[in-house]
């Protein structure tokens, strides 16, 4: 069902159906990309979140447990607008949850598959999680009914409309952004990749991970799976990987050799901070 709401101001998702009939559901709201406050003003907004980053719902049992793990480094503000719209929209879906910051210490070239690994690790140290979410720092969901919660069988791809690409899936294979596993689902696939350091084919190699393990990618609607993506540049020691090319043929050589089974690391603190729980991890370097 398709609702004219353009006599409430709500501008159409660019690029889809026409330019005045559309689902209600394709924007329930549009955020603001980065939030004026302090990560103090933003814990004051959120009164209920214990130490860490972690929410129960007071008033039921909740059916969902959730970690929701970010890789990160160096993203100070992009930071502060995560907190500022999942704490509230993750308490409006009344799921148990607690959000870990996976930051890299030192100059060594990203590497954001294994800093996931390393949150999901030491996450299933904390808690029995039933899911588990992989989360780029710099995604916002703008739609409620995206619930962050995990598909009984198949991992799932949450951003399947995000600005930056129109609001559309860029192609069919795409898995980068926002994902969702149950640890049975994350094991099956021996985890994500550790051999890919800087920018690019990581989330492809993962995508092909799922495949190889017997599993199939399952998302949400295109009207349910909206985001946006916080605008930014490269980052310093991030840039595009050159080898992503080579790395990719050889996923089905290396999955079962190269992931969860062969992660080494450093944990060099484990803080809870009144917003999220931080990670600061010693990955090495690309050899
Ligand atoms: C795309 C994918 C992302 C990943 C990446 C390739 C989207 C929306 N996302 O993101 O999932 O597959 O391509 O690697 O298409 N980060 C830091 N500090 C850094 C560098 C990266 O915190 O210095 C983290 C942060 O959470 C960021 C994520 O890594 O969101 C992905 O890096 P990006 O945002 O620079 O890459 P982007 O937007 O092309
Ligand atoms: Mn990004």
């Amino acid at each position: 069902v398709y609702t004219n709401l353009s006599h409430l101001g709500v501008p159409p998702p660019p690029g889809l159906l026409s330019k005045t009939f559309y689902s209600p559901l394709f924007w329930t709201c549009v955020r603001a990309p980065v939030p004026p406050l302090s990560l103090e003003e933003i814990r004051q907004r959120n009164p209920l979140v214990q130490p860490g980053g972690r929410y129960r719902p007071p008033d039921c049992e909740p059916r969902h447990h959730t970690a929701i793990v970010v890789p990160y480094r160096n993203r100070q503000t992009h930071l502060r607008a995560l907190l500022y719209h999942l704490h509230p929209f993750l308490q409006r879906q009344q799921i148990h949850y607690s959000i870990y910051i996976v930051q890299q210490w030192g100059n060594s070239t990203f590497n954001r598959a294994k800093l996931l690994n390393v949150g999901v690790r030491e996450a299933l140290r904390d808690e029995d999680w039933s899911c588990i979410f992989l989360h780029d720092v710099d995604l916002l969901p703008e739609n409620d009914h995206n619930t962050y919660t995990c598909h009984k069988q198949f991992p799932t791809h949450l951003s399947v409309a995000m600005d930056k690409f129109r609001y559309r899936l860029p192609y069919p294979q795409y898995f980068g952004g926002v994902s969702a596993l149950t640890p049975d689902q994350y094991m099956k696939m021996n985890g994500f990749p550790n051999q890919y350091w800087g920018w690019g084919g990581e989330d492809d190699d993962i995508a092909a991970r799922v495949r190889l393990s017997g599993m199939k990618i399952v998302r949400p609607p295109v009207a349910i799976g909206h985001y946006k993506m916080i605008k930014h540049k490269g980052d310093r020691g991030n840039e595009q990987n050159p080898r992503r090319f080579d790395l990719l043929k050889r996923t089905r050589l290396n999955w079962r050799s190269d992931g969860l089974n062969s992660l080494t690391y450093e944990l060099l603190s484990k803080e809870l901070e009144p917003l999220y729980t931080n990670l600061t991890v010693d990955i090495g370097d690309d050899p």
